[in-house]
């Protein structure tokens, strides 16, 4: 293998899909835009780990033809090297997402939605961050954050809040699911991490509340979730307000 394959990756990018055909594809471009395309003063070196829960839509398949990858599922472009994952055991969002940060390779790891609501042009600022942060929160409820979908926005600013007055922390954004992290600090949590990444988008709030206590240095910037380009969310309110709130008071009243 040659130094430069061989070479640990600046960045891996974790992209959880379920159903996502529509959105993928572009995504993939729009992070490379991000990461090598033109005027990018420092490209990063990356790799991008798609974790497919075996999407009944044909994310996987597409991802294979436009991308072109090989038999094991890789392609290779510049500095880029992007890996498809099908899943069929222990799917769900948080395991996925727990799949892939195993998986991968990079110095430092990001997390981010597949559909658009989180703007990839963000990554190498959060990567950047990570200079001075052991974790670095895209964050709606600070100074210029937001989401276009109002009705979404309020209700989640408010459980937010709820969620600070339980576990008295000071991270606005808690149900994010945007974020990167360095890799050696996000390790050294492995060996609780099933207590941690299981269900669905709670994961994020037992993740924080675990680097909270644990001291992390953590930052929140803004981020502005527009709303997804194709498909449907697989986040239904009544149901996730069901199980995020079993999870926070089974959190607070038992402990991580
Ligand atoms: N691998 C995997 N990804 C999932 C699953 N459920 C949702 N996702 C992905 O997780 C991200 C967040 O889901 P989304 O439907 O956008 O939820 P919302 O942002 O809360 O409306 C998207 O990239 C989905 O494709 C799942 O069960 N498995
Ligand atoms: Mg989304």
């Amino acid at each position: 293998m040659s130094d430069h394959l061989s070479s640990t990756p600046d960045v891996s990018i974790i992209l959880p899909t379920y159903n996502e055909r529509d959105n993928i594809g572009d995504l993939i471009d729009a992070i490379h835009q991000a990461l090598m395309g033109e005027g990018v003063d420092h490209p990063l070196r990356y790799e991008i780990l798609v974790m497919d829960d075996n999407s009944p839509d044909g994310t996987a398949d597409l991802v294979r033809r436009r991308f072109e990858l090989d038999a094991a599922d890789v392609s290779c472009r510049g500095d880029a090297t992007l890996r498809l994952h099908v899943r069929t055991h222990d799917k769900g969002l948080a395991n996925s997402i727990r799949d892939g940060l195993e998986r991968a390779a990079g110095r430092t790891l990001v997390v981010m939605d597949t559909d658009f609501n989180h703007d990839p042009a963000l990554i190498p600022q959060m990567v950047d961050l990570l200079r001075y942060y052991d974790l670095v929160i895209g964050s709606r409820f600070v100074m210029r954050g937001g989401m276009e979908d109002v009705a979404r926005y309020r209700l989640s600013l408010l459980y937010n809040m709820f969620i600070r007055f339980l576990f008295q922390t000071q991270i606005q954004d808690n149900l994010s699911g945007f974020f990167a992290v360095r890799r050696d600090r996000l390790m050294q949590l492995q060996s609780r991490f099933d207590t941690i990444f299981y269900g669905y988008g709670d994961y994020f709030i037992r993740l924080l509340l675990m680097a909270w206590r644990s001291e992390w240095k953590i930052l929140e910037v803004p981020v502005f979730y527009i709303l997804r380009r194709h498909g449907a969310s697989k986040t239904t309110f009544w149901p996730i307000f069901r199980d995020y709130t079993k999870a926070v008071i089974r959190l607070r009243l038992f402990g991580l």
